[in-house]
């Protein structure tokens, strides 16, 4: 096999544009599936081969279509698959399952998905070539040419069609599918059985289906154009997605890859970076800037960047932290607009984060750990199961864990810092530090002995240490919020006093809040290094806890899939972390410590790091450039980089099934490359 091996099946060309997979191997499907996603933004088509179905997690994952099926997690909907073509000779599937040869290709440049299978059916060798691409010319179009030649004449059976058969990871969200034909259109309609989404999936399709003879030599090509609506894009999908198809069955798969190349040429212009150096570190920094892009829906500010994008339906199609602290960022310096919109749909969804707030029992806005269209706690109370008593674990991800409020208000600072976007701030930044400023100000205890404000009954980053209190990560960034809601009611009240008098009556703000959160800003606890080792405690109590390694707890392990945390996992009672929560701290605010503090405490916490969450290196990361060292750095850039190329993270944990692309160690690599290495700065 060519090229630079990036995995024992994986390889690279030399300029580190082009991704090939040989083989088809079944426990790799849940990784190669997402990682050779065709994408846009606004639906992702799995990198399977036509001839595949659920079995091997075929899916087309179609934004804003959030469901709730059979009593499980609202989430994403799968749409049935436009591009399913199948060929039998002789009563024999050629499939890449059964195949002598299969290779699956992603081609960066232009987001274009191939597959080549070459599988002998009696004395003939078949080859079946496959393009496909989502188009970023017109984002509800998908297009796939299909080839088949032989070198020996073959008489074909060609199934080409919709295939209603669906993989669906919670439920079944379209219980009824109703598929019809019209000349050369396929039609599949459907409605989701909670939200009532219709979504209409259409294919064009070109070429032979039903029965040919293939001369040796000579080709069958079936094309199909195909194109999804759903009723959250338009009232009547039908009429306008037929619109669409016409005009996309009229252009032809040459020209609408051409239209479509020309859009990433575009995207890429500002957005690639080129390593001088190893060509693999080029392709993971390149394939995790296209990954990091196709998750993002950047056409509306209405929909939120999905902790696995649209590469399937795992963690609901919904944002996390992960959204502000990792995806956005990069978009600061490519596509700043981006990076608004993303702003803007956080206050477009205020009054979700209003109303877990109100529910909680705090005042102003508590934005969800788990947040999908209207910004209301997706997260369910339950996400893992205890694997040996096969009892469910009550997480508290959903209301302890917040430092996800002052987070995105951190986003909103350096958004308004970076790009000098005061409109953004006036028009919608306010009101989100405002909101959950209020939030703050509530959550705070006040300790009148000490005269400290603290956090109590929380988690950070570190999500394997639930109900700990005053965490130095949340309490800084509380802090910091606190002080940036403060600063922006005092900016809006210089030079913008009408906006700010509008949006307090509308909010129903008095001057005695903000007086408030500056009582709270000035005397918040605020964890700091020790005098004599420079160390930051990660949490209250956190250094009294058995100073053991990951390695020592994993050896505790009763069962490979134990849940690690809380409330009783192996890592509870010890510092060993899931991921990092002090070197958290010193990169979102690197500015507050000095290198001393930086270096001791990432020498500190990192052995100690188990590194479970795929966010955990890329912040490592930075930390490392910032004291110097960069061997240790670059060991985190290439395990950020790689994490899905090689399938380093575990696909299902305490029963969790958790596949997809990690889009947030995605941005995490593009901000190691740009902000780190190229010296950006945060
Ligand atoms: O937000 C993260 C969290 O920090 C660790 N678990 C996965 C989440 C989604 O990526």
């Amino acid at each position: 096999m060519t090229g630079h091996e990036v995995g024992p099946t994986l390889r690279t060309d030399d300029a580190g544009w082009l991704l090939t997979e040989r083989g088809w191997e079944a426990d790799r499907s849940v990784a190669v599936g997402s990682n050779f996603l065709a994408g846009n933004g606004y639906l992702g088509y799995r990198g399977t081969t036509p001839e595949q179905g659920p079995d091997e997690y075929v899916a087309l994952v179609v934004t804003d279509t959030y469901d709730c099926a059979d009593g499980h997690w609202r989430e994403l909907t799968t749409a049935p698959n436009p591009l399913f073509v199948a060929a039998s000779i002789e009563g024999t599937i050629v499939a890449a399952t059964a195949a002598d040869e299969v290779e699956t290709t992603l081609d960066l440049r232009s987001g274009t998905v191939g597959a080549r299978i070459v599988q002998r059916v009696g004395e003939a060798t078949v080859t079946i070539d496959v393009e496909r691409f989502a188009s970023y010319d017109d984002l509800h179009v998908l297009a796939q040419r299909w080839t088949l030649r032989s070198d020996r004449e073959v008489v074909v059976d060609v199934d080409a069609r919709i295939d209603d058969r669906i993989w669906s990871l919670n439920g079944t969200h379209l219980p009824e599918v109703r598929l019809d034909t019209e000349g050369d259109v396929r039609i599949a309609t459907a409605t989701t059985v909670d939200s009532g989404v219709e979504i209409v999936t259409l294919a064009h399709l070109t070429g032979p289906t039903g029965t040919a003879t293939v001369a040796a030599g000579d080709e069958l090509v079936v094309e199909t154009a195909a194109v999804v609506m759903t009723s959250n894009d338009v009232d009547d999908p039908g009429p306008a997605a037929r619109a669409r198809l016409a005009a996309a069955a009229a252009a032809g798969f040459d020209a609408l890859a051409s239209a479509n190349t020309d859009r990433w040429r575009e995207i890429w212009e500002t957005m690639d970076v080129v390593v001088e150096g190893d060509v693999v570190d080029q392709v993971g920094l390149r394939f995790s800037a296209y990954h990091n892009r196709i998750c993002t829906p950047a056409h509306t500010d209405r929909l939120p960047i999905g902790a696995r994008g649209l590469s399937c339906q795992a963690y609901q199609g919904a944002a996390f932290w992960d959204q502000e602290v990792y995806n956005l960022p990069p978009f600061l310096w490519t596509e700043p607009d981006i990076a608004r919109s993303i702003l803007v749909y956080r206050h477009l969804t205020l009054d979700g984060a209003r109303r877990k707030a109100a529910r909680l029992g705090y005042d102003g806005a508590y934005f969800a750990w788990i947040s999908g269209d209207t910004g209301d706690e997706l997260c369910p109370d339950v996400f893992f199961t205890d694997v040996l008593t096969g009892r469910p674990i009550r997480n508290h991800f959903n209301d302890w864990q917040m430092h996800v409020a002052p987070d995105v208000v951190t986003l909103v600072e350096r958004y308004v810092a970076v790009t000098g976007d005061v409109d953004l701030l006036v028009d919608h930044g306010a009101e989100i530090a405002f909101e959950v400023a209020r939030f703050l100000h509530s959550f705070v205890r006040y300790d009148e002995w000490r005269g400290v404000y603290h956090c109590i009954r929380l988690l950070g980053p570190d999500e394997w240490h639930e109900n700990v209190d005053d965490n130095a990560f949340t309490n800084h960034q509380v802090r910091r919020a606190l002080a940036f809601a403060v600063e922006t009611h005092e900016r809006l009240a210089a030079d913008h006093p009408e906006a700010l008098a509008a949006l307090a009556d509308r909010i129903g703000l008095r001057s005695d809040e903000i007086d408030g959160w500056r009582r709270v800003r000035d005397r918040m606890l605020l964890p700091q290094p020790d005098d004599d080792t420079d160390l930051i405690e990660q949490f209250a109590g956190f250094f009294e806890l058995e100073d053991v390694r990951p390695d020592d707890v994993r050896a505790r392990l009763l069962d490979p899939g134990e849940y690690w945390g809380w409330p009783n996992g192996v890592a509870v009672a010890t510092q060993v972390s899931k991921q990092p929560d002090v070197v958290m701290l010193l990169w979102q605010q690197a500015g507050a410590f000095d290198d001393d503090v930086a270096r001791a405490n990432y020498e500190y916490y990192e052995p100690r790091c188990a590194h479970g969450s795929t966010l955990s290196q890329a912040a490592h990361g930075m930390v490392a450039i910032r004291i110097g060292d960069l061997d240790r750095a670059l060991d985190h850039f290439r395990r950020t980089a790689l994490v899905d190329l090689r399938n380093t993270a575990h696909a299902v944990v305490g029963g969790t099934f958790i596949g997809g692309i990690h889009t947030a160690a995605c941005g995490g690599t593009y901000q190691l490359a740009i902000n780190g290495f190229g010296g950006l700065g945060v």
